[in-house]
């Protein structure tokens, strides 16, 4: 097993992977900006170095200062977390000619699910269903209106390079093709210097649901059920429930079976996450991460899997722990995404913690890196603290929910602890009925 794992991530998610290393009898090294230097992970890890200043492009994202923090300490493996490197296959090559290992998949399989155009084309052979659309890119306008109007209208335009929302244009008409194709082509040229579009069918009130799966090198997968990812704002995410309240156990796991047969045949390594769009009974494949996900405690809650250690037991080429009779699944869980921004206005809200008070007790879990006397620089994402709550079943969970958002007390900045505490007495909400779209008017409500 490694000796020494070097973190490649900053916050909370630095301190979940500190926490699974020290729990293995694994060294940590914390990489950090100078915007950081007081920040938790820095002060827990058992080594420390500085990769540069706050901008993340020249630090968190600054290459040859990671490899070189990682040289200089002995370091055996680098987590990525999430964001960051974390899917940037260049890296992942760059780590392995020193000799160091990833705690990730391949570089190959990231540049493949990284291509949307590439990723769609190899999970429809290997079983995933996927939006009807395009077949591959769609490079002319006949092209795109043939498309179209076998699929019908409307359709959404989408850039091959892009993901997460980015460089998608919606054409509602045979009218709006024309100019939806070369807006849609000229944003993802200068965005991501790639022009490649493709169409789909505009689905127009789905829920988003990701499978959360895992491989090892021994070729056994594992799927650790759905999470329900539809409450959203802005391609942000806000609230995240396992399972599906839109599901029964019985759909969740079928779509389960069908993802962890094609990650196999895929030979694809460690965790990864299968994202859907389902509408009307149907699953559809939107992307594939290939990343340890922000929301991916609520799925250890009803698993009992520790998968951040399953992710570094698979990169060291130990065999998981499970296989999928193992897996079971006990109650519901929820994630609340508190930012340091404004309930209302979404406002970022950098600055000094001048109180703080975590709420606690069964089934209550936070996932933060916040101390009281922190600063929040300003400079990265505005996630400070997850909180994530079991309980048997949904409501008893949404009463657990409800308790802990009352005690919880992050003093000194605007976060989003309000809208969650107005979010969970939704009747909506608490019916489990939301899509995609949802939360936008809610929030906009208030
Ligand atoms: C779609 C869609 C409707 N139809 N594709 C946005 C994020 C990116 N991963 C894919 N996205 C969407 N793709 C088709 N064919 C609607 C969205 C979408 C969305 C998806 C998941 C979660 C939130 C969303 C918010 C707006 C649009």
């Amino acid at each position: 097993m490694f000796e020494k794992i070097l973190i490649a991530s900053r916050g909370e998610v630095a301190l979940r992977i500190h926490r699974a290393c020290h729990e293995m009898g694994i060294q940590t090294v914390a990489v950090h900006s100078t915007a950081d230097a007081k920040a938790m992970h820095v002060r827990l890890a058992d080594e420390a170095v500085c990769i540069g200043p706050p901008a993340a492009a020249d630090s968190y994202l600054n290459i040859p200062a990671i490899i070189s923090a990682a040289d200089i300490t002995n370091t055996d493996a680098i987590h990525p977390g999430y964001g960051f490197l974390s899917e940037n296959a260049g890296f992942v090559d760059i780590v392995a000619e020193h000799g160091i290992t990833f705690i990730g998949p391949s570089a190959d399989h990231i540049r493949l699910m990284g291509d949307k155009i590439a990723a769609k084309a190899a999970v429809d052979s290997l079983g995933i269903p996927v939006v009807p659309g395009s077949d591959g890119a769609v490079t002319s306008e006949s092209q795109a209106r043939k498309v179209a109007n076998d699929v019908g209208y409307p359709v959404l335009i989408k850039a091959s390079a892009g993901g997460g929302g980015r460089g998608m244009k919606l054409a509602k008409s045979d009218g709006d093709l024309a100019e939806a194709m070369s807006m849609a082509r000229a944003e993802a040229g200068s965005s991501f210097g790639d022009d490649t579009v493709y169409i789909e069918k505009y689905l127009e009130h789905p829920r988003h649901i990701e499978v959360q799966v895992m491989a090892d090198s021994q070729g056994n997968v594992i799927h650790l059920g759905e999470r329900d990812c539809s409450l959203q704002r802005r391609n942000q995410k806000i609230l995240e429930e396992a399972r599906s309240p839109a599901l029964n156990a019985d759909q969740g796991s079928e779509i389960g079976e069908i993802v962890s047969k094609a990650i196999a045949k895929l030979g694809y390594l460690g965790a990864g996450t299968v994202e859907f769009l389902y509408e009307d009974g149907e699953f559809y494949f939107i992307e594939m991460n290939t990343r340890l996900q922000v929301e991916h405690p609520i799925t250890e809650m009803i698993t009992g899997v520790d998968i951040v250690r399953e992710q570094i037991r698979i990169a060291d080429g130990t065999p998981m722990g499970y296989t999928q009779n193992d897996v079971k699944f006990h109650g519901h869980a929820i994630e609340c995404r508190i930012n340091a921004e404004h309930p209302v206005t979404f406002a970022p809200s950098p600055g000094k913690i001048t109180d703080y008070h975590q709420p606690g007790g069964l089934g209550v879990r936070v996932e933060s890196a916040l101390y009281s006397g922190y600063e929040v620089p300003p400079h990265y994402d505005s996630l400070i603290s997850k909180l994530v709550v079991h309980g048997g079943t949904r409501n008893e969970c949404l009463m657990r929910l409800r308790r802990a958002l009352e005690e919880y007390v992050i003093g000194g900045i605007d976060t989003t602890l309000d809208l969650h505490r107005r979010l969970v007495e939704d009747p909506e909400f608490v019916d489990g009925t939301y899509d995609i779209h949802w939360l936008e008017s809610f929030a906009s409500r208030a």
